[in-house]
């Protein structure tokens, strides 16, 4: 399977001398005014380089393109929808795959620069056009640890969720599938966390916070891989911090609490999770210097000591420190290793192998390279050893490309 995405188009654009009705303006000459024939919501195509003459439309997946066969010169995409112009019939991927990204306005067009345009598909993100499902795929077995760890639907096997570029949520359960929890409006998000429940009813709960309010929010857990209906936990302010991480409980009072850096001063907050949901009054972790971590990851409990533990990525040197938990504070941290700013975001996948000890999951990001392969969107999960620390990483899934972030 081969896959073209948008670049290719824009660059045969560019090769053959055509430009947008954009660049063109008003006051185009009239040859070049064919484009805005294409109907608000469809996809069209012409015969001719620069949009003129006979034109084809469609606002649905034509697997079949008849007379139209291989006879794409030039394209306007007017739906809101990614258009996949496979070279294959009937939306196959032996051929290419060209995708062209929605332009409601119809203010863009320019050509395939080929005619080998066979069938026509509209999905909702450009990763659909490579054949993908929406969300990405992995597998997770039983965890041997009680209670299981990144647990949404209590199965006692690690679950995922995942935003895709369109702003909707996906429950990924371990199984290969992925079942829409969030239909839309989730990418107003700026942070999304989870891990432990914040509302006291023994589900485990998403956190999120606004972009444009700083407000945080507490979104329940169905306990079936869901989340309902949310509660603000925090009015206002919270665009101050970095880092927002659900950590297990911390306090040792069994219920779950929430990490955060401070910008202004690089100080490690903890807020208490409460009987209720909204967060208690917060207490001092760290005094300074964790601006220099990009990441924290509340991933369970490393040492087996009971008690939820840290991993934080340092910026500058991409090595991971492990801070082991203590009552209320985390202890003098221990360094599990270095290159590990080749990842994209890491995933608390609790004991993914059913071994007893706690894993980590991570997303590679264009840096990536290994035996196992390379570049962004791969799925990596390292097992937890007796000792502090992982194993080598074992590639779990190559299909975590083209998403906004999984947690
Ligand atoms: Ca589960
Ligand atoms: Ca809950
Ligand atoms: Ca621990
Ligand atoms: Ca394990």
């Amino acid at each position: 399977m081969r896959i073209s995405l948008r670049r290719r188009l824009a660059t045969a654009a560019t090769a053959l001398g055509l430009t947008t009705l954009g660049v063109l303006g008003a006051g185009a000459a009239p040859a070049q005014a064919a484009p805005a024939d294409c109907p608000a919501g469809y996809f069209c195509a012409w015969k001719t380089d620069n949009a003129t003459g006979t034109m084809y439309k469609t606002n649905v997946d034509a697997p079949t393109l008849g007379a139209w066969d291989n006879q794409f010169r030039s394209v306007s995409n007017r739906t809101g929808k990614y258009a996949c112009l496979h070279d294959d019939p009937d939306l196959g991927y032996n051929g290419d795959v060209w995708s062209v990204a929605p332009d409601p306005a119809g203010t863009e067009w320019g050509g395939p620069g080929s005619t080998t345009v066979s069938s026509v598909r509209l999905v909702t993100t450009e990763r659909e056009c490579g054949g993908y499902e929406p969300y990405p795929y992995w597998y997770a077995g039983p965890q041997a640890t009680t209670p299981a760890f990144g647990d949404l639907n209590g199965d006692k096997t690690a679950d995922v969720l995942a935003r895709d570029k369109a702003g909707r949520l996906w429950f990924l359960p371990g199984d290969g599938s992925g079942t829409l929890v969030g239909s839309g409006g989730w990418n107003a998000m700026n942070a999304l966390t989870r891990h432990g429940d914040f509302s006291g009813d023994g589900k485990e709960d998403v956190i999120a916070r606004e972009a444009s309010t700083g407000k945080l929010w507490l979104y329940k857990g169905s306990g079936t891989g869901s989340v309902g209906s949310r509660v603000l936990i925090g009015s206002g302010g919270w665009n101050s911090m970095n880092q927002l991480t659900a950590f297990g409980d911390l306090t040792g009072d069994g219920r779950s609490d929430l990490l955060a850096v401070e910008k202004s001063t690089g100080k490690l907050w903890l807020y208490p999770g409460t009987a209720t949901g909204p967060l208690g009054a917060r207490k001092l972790l760290g005094s300074g210097g964790w601006n220099a971590m990009n990441a924290l990851i509340g991933f369970g409990d490393m040492d087996k000591d009971g008690k939820a533990d840290l991993l934080a990525r340092e910026a500058s040197t991409g090595k991971l420190w492990l801070y082991p938990g203590k009552t209320g504070a985390v202890g003098s941290r221990v360094l599990i290793g270095g290159g590990w700013n080749v990842m994209a975001g890491f995933l608390a996948v609790g004991d993914h192998t059913g071994d007893g000890y706690t894993d980590l999951a991570a997303v590679t990001n264009g840096d990536y390279a290994s035996n196992m392969g390379r570049g962004a969107g791969n799925l990596v999960v390292y097992s937890g050893r007796a000792t502090n620390g992982f194993q080598t990483g074992g590639l779990e899934s190559e299909s975590w490309s083209g998403l906004n972030g999984q947690f």
